[in-house]
């Protein structure tokens, strides 16, 4: 798979670092770093530059050295030399420089000093008061690392849902083919369908379990068997994902599906449930005495509790038990319910696929209709439109709509909101759209009262609709921009506003806790997927999963409706 220039940039800057480590000649690294600059900054994709035959040395700073290291890269390899690097550096360093305060010089010290060639050997340094004797750490820097390390910078990263999956759906197909395995499924917080998991938990049904557990621990992904017993293993795989396995007897399959999906305060809420029942319940089953009264199955199980079964996603004790013995448990959203995607992006700005590929992609999902909505102005490094070109495009798209009845490309933009909340766009501009979806992509660093009136500004405007990526995280990456998202909410709700449930799985952007708040407030969200490229328009379901936690009903989203109605709800605006 081609690589994108982000991922490069990435990449080359990951080179520079670990150069940077090493102590390596300073002329060389910042070659490097002007590299990841430069590529990162790239009009168009290096993997379609490469295609063309375009030649990479013609860019400014670019030798025919540091070209064929971009063009291994773009071709989703490794080059030779990143791959020493990482031979050589110890494995705990490049974890180091996560944590704030500390960048490849000041590491560079700590390992030359102090030997400190991991987290772990970072905090015992600090715990021993030695951080201050090395050269260029004051007391200042010192009592930093120290805080960043007690508020869990430096713990153990998260995995994306979405990579996670990439890992899961391979070794679960492994393990279902095991010897005498009736049945097998991811539980955890990925069945809970999380934003990020720490690791993976599988279920698996066996009569006979030491067949599985071989078969488990001899997965060709294998890093390390971390632990292994009888019926239960863990394993580290290669990419650093660690795995809990579970093999259970098809009579108590439902019980431990449903204790390792957890969350662990939803269990411990069923047990007391249990318990005030005079039964006993825990992985095994649902008891009475010595008798086993339920377990084969989750429904059976949660029945005999006198409860509705409950989707995985709500199974974070914020009152879905309550809703399930009241049968109020929310008709819950999903992916059949979607009609359209209503934040894209085409080769005019930064996508990857043309317009037409990009309609004819999502009219092969079935949807009804789609807006288009490449980068404005602003944005250079995205190729953001002006008015001209802008217009340029409506007109393709009354071609193609021409072309195609029974399916709509709805014109639109991504309009930049400037610092003070104006748009990026002549109002002539904007009322000639169907829709208008805005977003932040500069100064996150507002104090909350003036990030949140700069988008209360930028929602008066008459042809503002949607507010996209509303608080600009990108996870494990960048935190929210702080903002006061009730009053948001409640300023969009006023204004006949919506805003956008983002779901690229590095965004995700609003998350389950906000979900629940637009809801109470009467506020619809769009899901969209700001895909770049016809394949990312998949990024529906994993919005669709984040809804779901988020209690939505498809009455709940803009976007699950027909055309016509979309249209009124678009107009209350105008
Ligand atoms: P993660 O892996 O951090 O993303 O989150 P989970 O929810 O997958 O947590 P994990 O892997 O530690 O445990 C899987 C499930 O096992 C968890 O959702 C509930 C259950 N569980 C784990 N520890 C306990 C416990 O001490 N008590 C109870 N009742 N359940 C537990
Ligand atoms: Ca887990
Ligand atoms: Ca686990």
């Amino acid at each position: 798979m081609p690589a994108s220039n982000a991922e490069i940039a990435a990449q080359l800057d990951k080179i520079a670092d670990l150069l940077d480590i090493e102590g390596a000649n300073p002329f060389r690294i910042r070659a490097y770093r002007r590299a990841a600059r430069l590529v990162g900054e790239l009009p168009r994709a290096v993997a379609d530059m490469l295609a063309a035959g375009e030649d990479l040395d013609d860019l400014p700073g670019i030798g025919p050295d540091l070209a064929g290291k971009i063009a291994t890269l773009a071709q989703g390899r490794a080059p030779p030399l990143l791959l020493e690097l990482e031979r050589e550096t110890p494995p705990g360093i490049a974890a180091l420089l996560a944590i704030p305060g500390l960048g490849p010089k000041r590491v560079h010290a700590l390992h030359e000093a102090l030997g400190i060639d991991s987290v772990a050997a970072l905090r015992q340094a600090a715990a021993d008061g030695k951080l201050r004797g090395v050269p260029g750490f004051g007391a200042g820097l010192a009592a930093k690392i120290v805080d960043a390390l007690a508020g869990g910078a430096g713990a153990a990263p998260r995995t994306l849902l979405a990579v996670a999956e990439q890992t899961a759906q391979p070794l679960l197909a492994y393990l279902r083919q095991a010897e005498g395995v009736s049945a097998a499924e991811i539980a955890g917080s990925f069945r809970r369908r999380r934003e990020t998991v720490g690791d993976l938990d599988i279920v698996a049904v066996a009569a006979e379990s030491a067949p599985v557990m071989r078969r488990f621990t001899g997965y060709e992904a294998v890093a390390e068997v971390v632990e292994r017993g009888p019926t239960r293993a863990t394993i580290r795989l290669r990419g650093g994902l660690q795995v809990d396995l579970r093999v259970v007897p098809p009579e108590s399959y439902g019980a431990a599906l449903c204790y390792f999906t957890g969350a662990k305060a939803h269990n411990i809420a069923l047990r007391q449930i249990a318990l005030d029942q005079g039964l006993k319940l825990n992985e095994y089953g649902l008891h009475r005495g010595p008798r086993r009264v339920a377990g084969a199955t989750e429904a059976d199980l949660y029945e005999r509790l006198g409860l509705r079964w409950i989707p995985p996603e709500l199974r974070e004790d914020q009152g879905e038990i309550a809703a399930a013995r009241a049968n109020r448990l929310p008709h819950l959203l999903t992916l059949d319910d979607i009609r359209g995607d209503l934040h894209m992006h085409t080769t005019a700005s930064d996508g990857r696929t043309s317009l037409r590929g990009m309609a004819e992609a999502a009219r092969a999902r079935g949807y009804a209709y789609i807006a288009i909505t490449d980068h404005s102005r602003r944005l250079r490094m995205a190729h953001g439109l002006d008015a001209k070109r802008l217009a340029r495009e409506m007109e393709e798209i009354d071609r193609l709509n021409a072309d195609t009845p029974g399916f709509t490309i709805l014109k639109s933009i991504e309009v930049d909101i400037l610092e003070d909340g104006t748009l990026d766009l002549p109002d002539d501009v904007l009322s000639r759209l169907d829709l208008v979806v805005g977003a932040v992509h500069s100064r996150f660093d507002l104090p909350p009262a003036q990030q949140s009136e700069r988008l209360l500004r930028a929602m008066d405007h008459r042809c503002f609709t949607i507010l996209a990526h509303p608080t600009g995280r990108l996870l494990n990456q960048r935190p929210a921009y702080a903002l006061d998202m009730a009053r948001v909410m409640r300023g969009a709700a006023e204004r006949g506003c919506f805003l956008e449930l983002n779901a690229q799985p590095e965004r995700l952007d609003l998350n389950d806790a906000h979900c629940r708040m637009a809801k109470s407030l009467g506020l619809k969200l769009a899901i969209s997927t700001d895909a770049h490229g016809d394949a990312e328009l998949g990024f529906m379901r994993f919005g669709v999963d984040q809804a779901r936690r988020g209690w939505l009903e498809a009455a709940d989203v803009l976007n699950t409706r027909p055309l016509p109605a979309l249209r009124a709800l678009l107009r209350q605006r105008r």
